[in-house]
């Protein structure tokens, strides 16, 4: 069937959607599960779930797997508990979009089935091959007491259904077993491959002693894979989790496909750390010759630099050949206790998709949610030159901000004021942050805005700047999420997150978008060079009674000089 003929129309969506629903999950009223007396209600509250962001209809997930676009459609698999909110049982769940937005959930992909993957069916990716077909390959467990883990592969069993309903495991599986001396329970998350001088190669997590490092395997013909001798990179991080590696051009904002190499191109190597659960990323060169990535900053390896400074992990990119970009999902878990998630039966949602490029300095990556989710925005409601005195803040009225989203462009009256800046907290914004909260007022900020707030105030979450000096006149910028005041409800981890933002304040302007999504707080700051995202539970400030105010708890005036914000709309989120 070729791609033409899948241009759905509304009504057949809607029964795709209830087709796809029927078949891929039992339906239950999210009010109806019964909460026990110790979760309070507003947990389990439907009004908490979020609306725009990637999820099921119920149950736990993790990891995205295998992201690709196929004949007019976005796949996306990710791990999924079939049986439960909890981590468990896990297949390849998958679901299909025109847009990374609209979602229709299809039957499982992936599931065990055959001896090597029969204990779970964890993380991998997708590779186009040339001749257009996709190939998966993923990483199988194939015992019960131990995480042995191998790799295997999958392929369509019809390569001409854009939907890529059935994957079938050919006989030869596992195609890599670990070898003697690795461990083989930290060996996992093939990345998409790449082809250079007749052979295929691609990465595997792994973990030597405390060394995390991505692998490499070769091969010629996808089916039969030799490790070369020396790893990609590694680091003395604990172990490597979901590797993922791709090129970047050195100018302009489009993607490349992995196989693309040349004067004109970066490379990111991302690691996700399995000891303190954050995705880092160096960029750097990668010589095709002896296969070695070097980053260009040695003193940034793998601690440095994070796709998102809040709850955002196990990412994977892929390349989106219809739109020319490359784009970054990833997984965010919820930060409720396990009670909690067995009584509103679901965990885990993924962040908006986000397209990826590299910063103009060459030193990070610039992060934008794909222009796609801008479909879902109702009516705008703005304010312009508001200028908010020290201590002030007002509320922005006019739409239901508990599914918004908020662009603002704020500016300083002066940075006179900047505190200084203790280089003890040069690595640790987290930390800085958690001392200088958005109620311990400042110099030049805090400022920024109250998420999910009641009326009275006593929740909010607060996404916010301030701005420091340092020994040399520089100006430092703190970003930071502080849900520390975002719910009555006990039990919640409300950990402060917070980066650094390398931008150029002294002309005192500064930018931040939002996307807040019911339990969920994504936002960008200075046009996508600072990322949060932070999942919050608040008990009053939900629905309708959720609100939206600009404060400035520093001791200099700041002005917006514009805002606009919209009421989100609820896209097809897989049936649910
Ligand atoms: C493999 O790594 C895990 C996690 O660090 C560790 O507990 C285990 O002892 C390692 N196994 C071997 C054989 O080194
Ligand atoms: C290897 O990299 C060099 C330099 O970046 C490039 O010119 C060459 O085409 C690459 N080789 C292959 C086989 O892709
Ligand atoms: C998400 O949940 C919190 C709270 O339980 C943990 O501290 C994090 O480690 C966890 N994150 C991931 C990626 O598992």
């Amino acid at each position: 069937m070729g791609a033409q003929q899948w241009a759905l129309g509304p009504w057949a969506l809607l029964l795709l959607v209830q087709l796809a629903g029927a078949s891929h999950v039992v339906h239950r009223s999210l009010e109806a599960a019964a909460a026990p007396a110790s979760v309070p209600a507003s947990i389990v509250s439907p009004l908490l779930r979020t609306g725009y962001h990637f999820q099921p209809p119920m149950n736990w997930i993790n990891d995205p797997n295998g992201p690709m676009y196929y004949k007019g459609w976005y796949h996306l698999f990710y791990q999924y508990n079939p049986k439960g909110a909890v981590w468990g049982n896990i297949v390849w769940a998958h679901s299909v979009s025109r847009d990374l937005i609209n979602w229709i959930a299809l039957e499982a992909a992936i599931k065990p089935d055959i001896p090597s993957d029969q204990y779970g069916c964890w993380s991998g990716s997708a590779t186009i091959l040339p001749d257009g077909t996709p190939a998966i390959v993923y990483t199988g467990i194939d015992r019960p007491d131990i995480n042995y883990q191998v790799q295997n592969i999958a392929f369509p069993k019809d390569k001409s259904d854009p939907l890529l309903r059935e994957w079938v495991k050919p006989g030869y599986n596992p195609i890599i077993v670990p070898e003697p001396g690795m461990n083989v329970t930290q060996f996992r998350d093939p990345t998409t491959a790449w082809f250079a001088d007749g052979h295929w190669r691609m990465l595997i997590g792994g973990l030597r002693d405390t060394r995390g490092m991505a692998y490499v395997y070769r091969s010629r013909d996808f089916r039969h894979w030799v490790r070369a001798k020396h790893p990609l990179h590694s680091a003395l991080t604990g172990m490597w989790e979901c590797p993922d590696f791709f090129p970047v051009p050195k100018s302009g904002q489009n993607g490349l496909d992995t196989s693309e190499f040349g004067d004109k191109v970066k490379y990111v190597l991302k690691s996700s750390l399995d000891l303190t659960r954050y995705d880092y990323y160096t960029i750097g060169t990668y010589n095709n010759k002896t296969e070695r990535y070097v980053p260009d900053d040695p003193n940034g390896d793998y601690h440095r630099l994070r796709y998102d400074y809040g709850n955002f992990y196990a990412s994977k990119t892929f390349f989106d050949p219809a739109k020319r970009r490359r784009v970054l999902l990833g997984w965010a878990n919820e930060s409720d206790s396990v009670p909690d998630d067995k009584a509103k039966g679901w965990a885990g949602i993924h962040a908006i998709p986000r397209k990826i490029w590299l910063d103009p300095s060459g030193k990070q990556l610039l992060q934008w949610p794909i222009e796609e989710v801008e479909q879902l925005r109702g009516k705008p409601v703005s304010v312009g030159d508001k200028v908010v005195k020290s201590g002030e803040h007002f509320e922005v009225t006019g739409l239901g901000s508990y599914q918004a989203d908020v662009e603002v462009s704020f500016e300083v009256s002066s940075l006179d004021k900047a505190e200084p800046f203790d280089p003890a907290f040069s690595n640790d914004a987290q930390k800085l942050c958690g001392i200088k909260g958005a109620d311990e007022k400042g110099g030049v900020g805090p400022f920024g805005l109250w998420v999910l707030a009641s009326a009275n105030l006593e929740e909010k979450t607060a996404v916010f700047f301030r701005v420091f000096k340092d020994g040399y006149g520089k100006h430092v910028v703190l970003m930071c999420t502080d849900p520390t005041k975002s719910s009555l409800s006990p039990d919640l981890y409300k950990p402060t997150f917070a980066g650094f933002v390398d931008t150029d304040i002294s002309s005192g302007k500064i930018s931040l978008r939002s996307l807040i999504d019911r339990s969920v707080v994504e936002s960008f700051g200075a046009r996508g060079k600072t990322c949060i995202l932070s999942r919050v539970y608040p008990s009053i400030a939900i629905g309708q009674n959720a609100h939206l105010y600009v404060f400035n708890n520093g001791e200099a005036d700041i002005k917006v000089s514009h805002l606009t914000a919209w009421e989100m709309k609820k896209p097809l989120m897989n049936g649910a």
